[in-house]
């Protein structure tokens, strides 16, 4: 019988959650960005692992917040953790211990989780150490504790192992080609989103959205047209830039990551427009698609 099952990555912004299981997967399908909160939504990413699949569940980060846009955020990491097999928690190596039992609090179903002591290449080994000590007050609570980073690390193995050993019996729920239930027309999206964040400063990129209007999948070529969504005109302007480079180069750089994923050539045609404080209220969310309860 194979193992099959949810397993939910949780943990504050930034901490490392869309690059790890891009790592994992062997493939850039999540957006990363060193500013945090970029992922807005769930994303199914789908790892096999010898006979066994692991369906890892990408999420917002858990932080706290009074905008609406992030409220949304934080309960797509909430609805992950009740939802799932296992939750994998990350801990950047130097954040405080706080936020680890700031999560606990928040897993009311007292999901069995596993600790992962994120980018501990920025540390020395007994830095690692001693915040696994730390950590140990804990372990009645945790099933393991294993420290990571993506930058040194050259197997997944040891994540994995320990991941499928805490997942049910169960037959594959997804085709194991498949890396990711979320379309394609949705990573191109996050893909764009992600040009937008590495590109235009400040605020901005937290009142941008895009849209994608429409992909025309030819033998040779993917032609995709798009609307990146923004609050008010000054923005549009930023994001235009002087003598549309910066548009250019958003562009530019979304189309060289859709290339990279498609292993086609990419045509992709951007416009800009502006909806009015659409992250100020629920209709302005709901019509992009954060449906706020
Ligand atoms: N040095 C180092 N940086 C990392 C590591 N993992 C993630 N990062 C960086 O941390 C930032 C946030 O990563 P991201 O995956 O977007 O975090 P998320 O908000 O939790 O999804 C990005 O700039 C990543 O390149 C790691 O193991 N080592
Ligand atoms: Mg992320």
């Amino acid at each position: 019988m194979t193992k099959c099952g949810y397993v939910s990555v949780i943990g504050r912004p930034n901490a490392g959650k869309s690059s790890l299981l891009n790592w994992l997967v062997g493939e850039k399908i999540a957006m990363v960005s060193h500013k945090a909160n970029a992922t807005r939504k769930r994303s199914n990413i789908i790892v096999m692992h010898e006979n066994d699949q692991v369906i890892f569940v990408d999420t917002p980060g858990l932080h706290e917040t009074e905008k609406l846009l992030n409220q949304f955020m934080l309960d797509e990491a909430l609805k992950a953790m009740g939802d799932c097999d296992l939750i994998l928690f990350l801990a950047p190596v130097t954040d405080k211990i706080s936020h680890y039992e700031a999560f606990l609090e928040k897993n009311k179903k007292n999901t069995k989780h596993l600790l992962l002591l994120t980018k501990i290449d920025f540390v020395s080994n007994e830095e690692v150490l001693e915040k696994m000590k730390e950590y140990e007050q804990y372990s009645d609570k945790y099933e393991s504790i294993i420290p990571v980073s993506i930058k040194k690390a050259t197997t997944h193995a040891d994540i994995l192992d320990v991941v499928v050993k805490h997942l049910p019996e169960h037959p594959y729920l997804f085709d194991p080609e498949i890396l990711t239930t979320d379309h394609l027309r949705d990573i191109f999206k996050e893909f764009i989103r992600e040009s937008i964040f590495e590109n235009i400063s400040d605020e901005i990129p937290y009142e941008t959205d895009v849209l994608i209007n429409k992909v025309e999948e030819k033998k040779n070529v993917d032609v995709i047209k798009a609307t990146i969504i923004v609050q008010k005109s000054t923005q549009k302007g930023m994001i235009i830039g002087k003598g549309a480079t910066a548009i250019k180069r958003i562009g530019k750089d979304a189309r060289v990551k859709i290339e990279k994923l498609t292993g086609k050539k990419c045509f992709l045609e951007l416009f800009v427009s502006i909806k009015k404080g659409w992250t100020k209220n629920k209709e302005g969310l709901k019509d992009l698609g954060y449906d706020i309860d």
